[in-house]
This record gives C-alpha cells, sequence and structure tokens, in this order.
C-alpha cells in the first residue's frame, strides 16, 4: 500500500521542509513494511499440529491384547489386515470424514415445480463411507463367522479403529449391525433373506443400512407408553403403518425395523409394552419413491451432524411383522444390545482419538521453557485419561469377547449373565466417560482446541451424544435393574465371583500404568 503513494510525494515540487516532511514520511513507510514482512513471517508456522499415525500399529494396548487373546493363527490374519486398515484410514478415509462434517445433509421437499420430493441430499464423501464399509466387512465379518467366536472381536476392533474417521458413518452401521442381528435371532425367515444378504454383503452395490425408529413424539424412554404408530393388516398379510417417528437417525438408510399397535378390527390396540409389535419395511421402493413416508424436516443437533436424523410421517407405509404380536420390544432388544455396544466402541474410539493427539502434541508444543510432555502436571492429566481409556478398553473387549461366545454357542450359563449385565453397564459408564475425557484431552491443547478447524470440537460435540441415544445413563440403570431381576439375582452373583477369579478381566499388562511408555 506504501509503494503507490510514493512516487506521487516525489513527483511535486516541494520546499526543503516539505522535502524533509516527506522523507520522514517514506522512512515510516519503509519500517511499516519491515513490520509487516516480519509479521508475515511468524504467521507462517505458529504452532504445530498433532496427528497420529497408523491407528492400528500405534495402539500398544490394542496390539498387545490381541496378541494375549487370539489363537496364533487367526492372529496372523487379522494382524495383516488391520495394519492394511490402519493405513487406509489413515492416507484415505480421514479425509472423507472431514467432508463429511463439512458437507452436512441437505433437505429439499419439494421441486422447482412444486412437486413435493422430500429429498434428503448426502454427500459423495457419506455415501462413500457406504461402500467402504461394505468393503472392509465391517457387518458382514461378524456374521460371517470366518474365525468363529474371534469374528466379533475382530469386528468390533475394525469399528473402533473405523469410529473416529468415519465421520459419523458408525451410527447407520450400528443400527445395521442391530437389524441384522435381529433377522438372524429371528432364524432369517425366507422374506427376511433378501434383507440379511444385503445387511451383512461385502459389495457395496448390494449393501444396505438401516434405521431403528423408535423415538415417538411422546419421548424415546419410555417406549411402552410413548408409542402411538399404529399397525393395520392388508388382505394379503402386510401391514400399514400410520404415526409419526420424532428422531430417525440416518434417515437415508435403505430399511428400519420400528414398532407399532397392531389395530383391531375396530381400530382399537393394546396399550402398553404387551401392545408393540416389530416391523421391518423398506424405505423406498426400487424406483427410489418413499414408501408412503413423508419427510417433515432434518433435526437441528448439537453434534453428529454429518448425518441425516429427522422427524417422519408413516403415512400407511407398507410393512412386514416380524416378531410375535405384542412381543415387539423384547425383539427388538437385541438390536438394542448390539447398538449399545456400538455406542461403547464410539465412546472409547473418541477418548482414544483424543487422548493421542493431546499424546502427540505434548511432544511438539513448548510452553514455559520445555516441551509439554516435561511439565509433570501436564502429564499428570494425560495419565489419569490413558487409564480411564485404558480400562474401558478393556471392558469393551470382555463384551465382545462374550458376545463372540455367545453367538458361536459357546458361552456358559454364566458367561451370558455376565454379557446381559456388562452391556448397559458399559454403555452408561463410557457414555459419560467420553465426554468427561473429550473435555478434559479439550483443555491439554489450551485454546486451539476450542477452534472449529482443529476438528477438535467435532469430536466433542460427537461425544456428547454418547450418554443420551440408545438409552440415557438412567434408563440403563433400569436396564440393569431388568437383568437383576429377571435373573433373580444371579447376574450380581456371577458378577462378583468373576471378577474375583478371571484373568479375562484383568489389564493384559500387568498395570496400565506400566504401559504408559513414549
Ligand atoms: O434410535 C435411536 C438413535 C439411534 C442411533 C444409534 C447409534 C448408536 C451407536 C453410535 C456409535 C457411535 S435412539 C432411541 C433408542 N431408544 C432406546 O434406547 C429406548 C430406551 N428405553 C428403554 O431401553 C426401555 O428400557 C425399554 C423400551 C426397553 C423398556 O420397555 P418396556 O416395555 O417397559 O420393557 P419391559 O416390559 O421391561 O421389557 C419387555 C421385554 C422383557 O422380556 P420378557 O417379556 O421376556 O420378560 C425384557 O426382559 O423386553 C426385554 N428386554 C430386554 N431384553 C428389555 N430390555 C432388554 C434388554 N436390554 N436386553 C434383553
Amino acid at each position: 500500500w506504501g509503494s503507490c503513494q510514493m512516487p506521487s510525494i516525489k513527483g511535486i515540487n516541494m520546499t526543503v521542509g516539505q522535502e524533509q516532511q516527506a522523507g520522514m514520511k517514506e522512512k515510516q513507510v519503509l519500517e511499516d513494511l519491515e513490520t509487516h514482512l516480519t509479521r508475515r513471517d511468524t504467521e507462517a508456522l505458529f504452532q504445530e499440529q498433532p496427528q497420529t499415525g497408523n491407528q492400528y500399529l500405534e495402539d500398544t494396548l490394542l496390539r498387545s491384547y490381541l496378541k494375549t487373546h487370539l489363537p496364533p493363527k487367526v492372529l496372523e490374519e487379522v494382524h495383516q489386515d488391520l495394519e492394511r486398515f490402519g493405513n487406509r484410514l489413515l492416507t484415505k478415509i480421514q479425509r472423507l470424514s472431514w467432508e463429511c462434517e463439512l458437507n452436512p445433509p441437505a433437505f429439499r421437499q419439494f421441486d422447482a415445480w412444486g412437486r413435493r420430493v422430500d429429498h434428503i441430499h448426502t454427500c459423495s464423501a457419506w455415501r462413500r463411507m457406504k461402500e467402504i464399509s461394505a468393503e472392509e466387512g465391517l457387518i458382514a465379518e461378524a456374521y460371517e463367522k470366518r474365525y468363529s467366536n474371534w469374528s466379533r472381536l475382530y469386528q468390533a476392533v475394525k469399528l473402533y479403529l473405523f469410529s473416529s474417521s468415519s465421520g459419523g458413518f458408525s451410527c447407520p452401521l450400528a443400527m445395521t449391525d442391530g437389524a441384522a442381528k435381529v433377522i438372524e435371532s429371528l432364524g432369517i425367515p425366507g422374506s427376511l433373506k433378501n434383507a440379511f444378504d444385503r445387511l451383512t454383503s461385502r459389495d457395496p452395490e448390494k449393501f444396505w443400512t438401516s434405521g431403528q425408529w423408535m423415538t415417538e413424539r411422546r419421548g424415546g424412554s419410555d417406549v411402552a407408553n410413548g408409542t402411538e404408530t399404529m399397525a393395520r393388516k392388508q388382505p394379503d398379510g402386510t401391514y400399514r403403518l400410520y404415526g409419526f417417528k420424532w428422531f430417525t437417525s440416518a434417515a437415508d438408510s435403505d430399511m428400519a425395523l420400528t414398532l407399532a399397535r397392531i389395530a383391531d378390527a375396530e381400530g382399537q390396540c393394546t396399550q402398553g409394552s404387551r401392545g408393540l409389535s416389530l416391523f421391518f419395511l423398506r424405505v423406498r421402493d426400487e424406483e427410489g419413491k418413499l414408501n408412503n413416508i413423508q419427510v417433515q424436516r432434518l433435526k437441528d443437533k448439537l453434534g453428529t451432524r454429518q448425518m441425516a436424523t429427522a422427524e417422519l410421517w408413516l403415512q400407511g407405509a407398507r410393512a412386514e411383522l416380524i416378531s410375535a404380536e405384542g412381543r415387539g420390544v423384547a425383539a427388538i432388544s437385541n438390536m438394542l444390545n448390539i447398538t449399545r455396544i456400538h455406542n461403547v466402541i464410539g465412546a472409547v474410539a473418541s477418548m482414544r482419538r483424543m487422548i493421542s493427539l493431546s499424546r502427540d502434541y505434548a511432544c511438539k508444543r513448548v510452553a514455559f521453557g520445555k516441551l509439554l510432555k516435561d511439565h509433570p502436571l501436564h502429564m499428570q492429566t494425560i495419565a489419569r485419561m490413558e487409564v480411564q481409556v485404558r480400562g474401558a478398553f478393556l471392558l469393551l473387549m470382555e463384551i465382545v469377547r462374550l458376545l463372540g461366545l455367545a453367538e458361536t454357542n459357546l458361552a456358559t450359563e454364566q458367561e451370558q449373565l455376565l454379557l446381559r449385565l456388562l452391556i448397559p453397564v458399559a454403555k452408561l459408564y463410557t457414555g459419560k466417560q467420553a465426554s468427561a475425557v473429550a473435555v478434559e484431552a479439550m483443555e491439554s491443547f489450551g485454546g486451539q482446541g476450542y477452534m472449529e478447524d482443529t476438528g477438535l470440537p467435532v469430536i466433542l460435540r460427537d461425544a456428547l451424544v454418547l450418554s443420551i441415544w440408545e438409552g440415557t445413563t438412567n434408563i440403563l440403570s433400569l436396564d440393569v435393574l431388568r437383568s437383576l431381576a429377571k435373573s433373580q439375582g444371579q447376574v450380581m452373583a456371577v458378577f462378583l465371583s468373576t471378577v474375583q477369579v478371571s484373568p479375562q478381566l484383568q489389564p493384559c499388562s500387568a498395570s496400565p500404568w506400566q504401559s504408559l511408555l513414549w
């Protein structure tokens, strides 16, 4: 800016005094330019960005757990795949995740000519996540059972690595897994074979995701009293659903499982839990037309903005009854237990990511004359978080180990009881823990942790939902009581005896503190 003014000063006739003044002005301009350049220099690199490498290779606890527990042949194959997957996450998938955050879904209700279209537009990165999920067998792995009882654990490990780089796609995967589990537990009836094959497919062209539509306008916790949706039987044996689903996550899914009350000939329904039945429905037909469903709007959420959560009117949606009449809650509880485990996976993964970045930052950032890692107080804070994530990780591994045994008919009765108890406990505990750890870890970056474009606030926002959806902390506490009551206290006896004697619940290295290696 100074340079273009200078010739005009020099080009006019001036007195000596005026010349002196002009000389001083010129000097000032040059000094300003120098300051400006100096400022630009420092602006170029102010602080070093925290980063992680291959998340699998860097996760010493995960690797040591797998080494300790998996049979050698399984370990060999799994190790190769996880190393490859870790590289794919680092070089390709993480970038897509950020794209999903920057391009949230958009809803268009009408086309240019006033025709109602209810189109939910998702970005290309989100759609790519769906293909990647199929290619990586993120659902398929658990159902193919290539590694017998270890398949479930292996799937959970892949989901754990994927979660923080999935751009929110781990949510539809949770419900997809839950739907596959429900269909499998029903013995894969012929009418659901196509759906099951698609939910568990490795072919991106075939792969389907599923929604879980439980929440209605009267609330999402008290499902027994909050569900108003009515099902009318049709002459061909199918049903038509009428109602308003108020909170449907991943509304761009291909199918959904949902609850409704079957109306009798007079249009009357049984109230309460005993009146609820479980239905399967396709969201769109082969031409992409909605199945008598209207999208009212997309939800304006604090986090998980990458995914389309919608309010849906069911206006005669064609559906198939898949549970016994009045056994809807019991049937969908298989789905709830799977999505709750996914919730634990998401919680552990977000803690792991925040702490890994915090650890890396501590090795790069200098304050008060030395790296953060050389400040004992800072390291104590990180160490405390590290212990939390390690405990949560081991609890998660124990749950998916037990689930793998149960799914291959290798679990004892005691192990089944323990699994039933640990799912709500782990979900409620890690959901809360993830929010607290994310806040603490954010603080370890100072003001940078609060900056949107560092990507750190997204992790916190997304973690905050983990204690809310899939059952709040108090609802899960009630589920713990339900498991106690149903087993007449046996779950507690099994739990106590297990923690006293089982090496499975001990950390695989002598102490989590010992493995805090830098
Ligand atoms: O949909 C949502 C968002 C999806 C996003 C998912 C992504 C997550 C992953 C993220 C990854 C990063 S949120 C909406 C979710 N909604 C809920 O979670 C519902 C919350 N409410 C409850 O959980 C309630 O406790 C209910 C609905 C289960 C309570 O219903 P009832 O009807 O009062 O329950 P009852 O009468 O006690 O139980 C009915 C039957 C019983 O079996 P029987 O009749 O044989 O004794 C129970 O034992 O269901 C059985 N049952 C269970 N069985 C109930 N809960 C369970 C369970 N957890 N496991 C096994």
